[in-house]
């Protein structure tokens, strides 16, 4: 073969725009997508990437636990259900001072969004009012606002939308067939209703799932096409690999294949190009070779801030090094960059 022919052959095996079917997809197109060679999936996923996104910025949305541990629930992979011994010791919902607090620090670091995690299976209407004044604070400092309470009902929903709430945090978690194995508390169809009220009073969705929670292939193809096939699919969809922590049920599972990992994240970009895709739990287990591969997956957010919600996420200085080494650009510098400012 020549060197045209070669030219030839480069040149016709590099599409320059990626037509994303709008859907509904299967469970065996999702499927066929994760086998790809991950070259192919790779190229494929950052063409859709820079086509929806061609800042390529880093969203940075830092966590907080703002009412810990004791939860009625049993979700195998969690440290805060008071079914599991884990060492979490439950504690009240925070008052509003130290929750701004976090917030202005999540800020001065350099987050966009700051989110508020609660261990209820669903909160009561006294705690919803409670939150609603935790969501106004922290709206006032001019951040994202992001919420993860448990079920919703749908009065709920709309009095966190009233108090500005941005997005809501309810995960799928893993496929429908595989969701008794993990929790038989509540049930998929819970979770479904939830994220309609929210969805309903205005509020963006924020809802991904988990990997390496012994799921076969299929539950995690099944776990990208219930996300997909959301109409609209949700705005953020965070990809969590699961935290083993011991005294959960899960605490020994097999860790999932870092390459098996980036084919999520790719396959969460392909089916939904236009979604903030976080590189959520896990990430300290990762090294940066990983994490590199999954920013060019099109994973364009992660959580930010030395804690998860009771577990560890590195470093604020190890994230901002990372960043640098790897030439990306956070949220807020784009932003301040677009403003004419300093960066
Ligand atoms: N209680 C609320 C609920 O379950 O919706 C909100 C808090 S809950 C801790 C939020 C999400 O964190 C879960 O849906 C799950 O996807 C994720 N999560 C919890 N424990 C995890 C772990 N050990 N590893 C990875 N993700 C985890
Ligand atoms: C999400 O998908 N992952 C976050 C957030 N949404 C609330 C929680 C991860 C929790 C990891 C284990 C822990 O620290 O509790
Ligand atoms: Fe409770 Fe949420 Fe943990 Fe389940 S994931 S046990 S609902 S805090």
């Amino acid at each position: 073969m020549g060197a045209n022919d070669l030219q030839q052959t480069i040149t016709l095996h590099r599409p320059t725009k990626v037509e994303t079917p709008p859907g509904p997809w299967t469970v065996e197109a999702i499927q066929a997508l994760l086998d790809k060679p991950l070259m192919d999936l790779l190229f494929e996923a950052q063409t859709v990437h820079r086509q929806h996104f061609p800042e390529g910025d880093i969203e940075l949305a830092t966590l907080l636990s703002v009412k810990t541990g004791g939860c009625p629930e049993n979700c195998g992979y969690c440290p805060q259900s008071a079914e599991f011994d884990t060492g979490v010791k439950a504690q009240k919902l925070m008052e509003v001072d130290e929750v701004l607090r976090a917030a202005q620090a999540a800020k001065d670091a350099g987050a966009t969004r700051f989110c508020m995690g609660a261990a209820w299976r669903a909160p009561k209407d006294r705690d919803v009012e409670k939150v609603a004044v935790l969501i106004e604070a922290v709206k006032g400092l001019g951040m994202q606002t992001c919420a993860t309470l448990g079920m919703l009902e749908p009065h709920h929903a709309h009095q966190l939308k009233a108090a500005g709430l941005d997005y809501y945090n309810h995960n799928l978690d893993t496929a429908p067939e595989y969701y008794t194995d993990i929790v038989d508390t509540r049930s998929y169809q819970d979770r479904l209703d939830t994220l309609a009220h929210v969805r309903s009073a205005g509020i963006s969705v924020c809802c991904g799932g988990i990997v390496g929670m012994g799921e076969q292939p299929v539950h995690r193809a099944g776990l990208i096409a219930q996300l997909a096939n959301l109409n609209p699919y949700p705005e953020s969809v965070p990809i969590n690999s699961l935290v083993r922590v011991p005294g959960t049920p899960l605490a020994d599972s097999e860790p999932v294949d870092p390459f098996d990992f980036v084919r999520i994240i790719a396959v969460s970009r392909i089916t939904m190009p236009t979604a903030r895709v976080r590189l959520s739990a896990g990430r300290q287990q990762m090294g940066d070779a990983v994490q590199a591969l999954c920013f060019m997956a099109g994973a364009n957010s992660i959580f930010y801030g030395d804690k998860l919600l009771v577990t560890g996420n590195p470093d604020v200085d190890a994230d901002v090094q990372l960043l640098r080494k790897l030439g990306l650009r956070s949220r807020r510098t784009t932003a301040a960059e677009e403003a004419g400012a300093c960066a």
